[in-house]
């Protein structure tokens, strides 16, 4: 009988834990943050395709092509770069400081700006690999 108490419990605690997470996770804020996430993945897909696009072209196997696929590639990167600015630097993410959600308050918050650094160094990377504009 004590062990199915505990048990119950212990069941209830776990079901109270995972319902204050999903509260939690669907809050205004993290939806806001989750979009932001899905923007510095789409920012890395697009500069993992330019710098493809770029080393295709380079290989020099279509010519009158292989021009148009290496500045387009090149292209890319860059704006992968400026998306990543606007994400950090535009109002969602201001307004987010503003109303005290930070990394250092919030752990998700924390986790976007880790996202961030990675991701742009992993941007800048190509950027520089591949001498785009930008930079
Ligand atoms: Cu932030």
């Amino acid at each position: 009988m004590k062990y199915k108490i505990s048990s119950l419990l212990a069941a209830l605690v776990f079901a109270a834990c995972t319902s204050a997470y999903a509260a939690e996770d669907h809050s205004d804020h993290g939806m806001t943050m989750h979009h932001m996430h899905m923007m510095i993945n789409h920012a890395v897909e697009m500069a993992a395709a330019g710098s493809n696009l770029i080393m295709l072209g380079q290989m020099g196997m279509a010519e009158g092509v292989d021009k148009l696929s290496i500045n387009h590639g090149k292209m890319m990167i860059s704006n992968a770069q400026s998306l990543m600015q606007t994400i950090m630097e535009r109002n969602p993410m201001k307004s987010l400081h503003k109303e005290g959600v930070t990394p250092k308050s919030s752990e998700e918050m924390a986790y976007t700006h880790d996202l961030y650094r990675s991701a742009s160094s992993y941007i800048d990377t190509l950027s520089r690999m591949f001498h785009t504009s930008s930079q």
